[in-house]
């Protein structure tokens, strides 16, 4: 699939530049043992929590959700208990458990090459992003993003289309010139809403998500040939 030059691509996070999420639920898993919380999120339940995008306003609705009845135990340590997962979450990537996913270090490098624009639009926080940099393409290919637009920098996260609105602000564009990347429903939903031309690669975590809208779905970018 040869794209016509898109001015900028747009890059969600989680799922898309990397699997992180099964290190995001360990990190929870870690941070309620530490906390002596005696909970444990399996994978069938994360899968169920990741359709509410960022990490306190998951723990937010787990708790009302699922605990309504012990909801004083830590319904007010949701920022303490964040911060900590933040700090595991980490210390996780550093230690070199995650890869980008196929296609997303060679479509990041030619878009440098070609000139073509880069930002990113995640529901997760800077701190984590510049970890997965740090831990993947290093610091100086983040510098190259030019909008680099995280949940705490909006006021609604995904499936809002703030994080997309506000790339589109930073880099000065209209939406029919970027292209966003995206794996998850709920991030196509936000970038569809920004008008956003998107490109799905499916995620572990995100299999049965209802993609209807989207320019291309692929299980990786090397599957689809995508070329700039
Ligand atoms: C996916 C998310 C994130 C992570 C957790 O973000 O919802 O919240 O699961 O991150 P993306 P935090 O938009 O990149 O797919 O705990 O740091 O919020
Ligand atoms: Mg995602």
């Amino acid at each position: 699939m040869a794209i016509i030059a898109p001015t900028a691509l747009i890059f969600d996070v989680d799922g898309t530049l990397a699997e992180t999420e099964e290190l995001h639920r360990k990190a929870f898993n870690a941070t309620f043992t530490e906390y002596g919380l005696n909970r444990h999120w399996d994978k069938a339940l994360y899968g169920q929590l990741l359709k509410v995008a960022g990490g306190q306003n998951r723990l937010r609705h787990y708790i009302k959700t699922c605990q309504p009845q012990r909801a004083g135990e830590f319904i007010d340590r949701v920022g303490e208990l964040h911060r900590q997962k933040t700090i595991i979450y980490g210390q996780m990537l550093a230690e070199g458990h995650i890869r980008l996913r196929p296609g997303i270090e060679h479509l990041i490098l030619q878009a440098v090459e070609q000139d073509i624009r880069l930002a990113i639009a995640t529901s997760t926080s800077r701190i984590n992003v510049d970890k997965l940099f740090e831990a993947t393409l290093g610091m100086t290919v983040l510098d190259k993003f030019e909008a680099i637009c995280c949940g705490n920098d909006v006021d609604a996260v995904k499936p809002a289309p703030d994080l997309y609105l506000l790339a589109l602000k930073r880099l000065g564009l209209p939406p029919e010139e970027c292209l966003a990347f995206e794996d998850s429903e709920i991030g196509l939903k936000a970038a569809c809403a920004a008008g956003i031309p998107t490109i799905i690669t499916i995620s572990t975590y995100c299999q049965d998500d209802d993609f209807t809208g989207a320019q291309k779905v692929m299980s990786d970018l090397l599957a689809g040939d995508l070329k700039l």
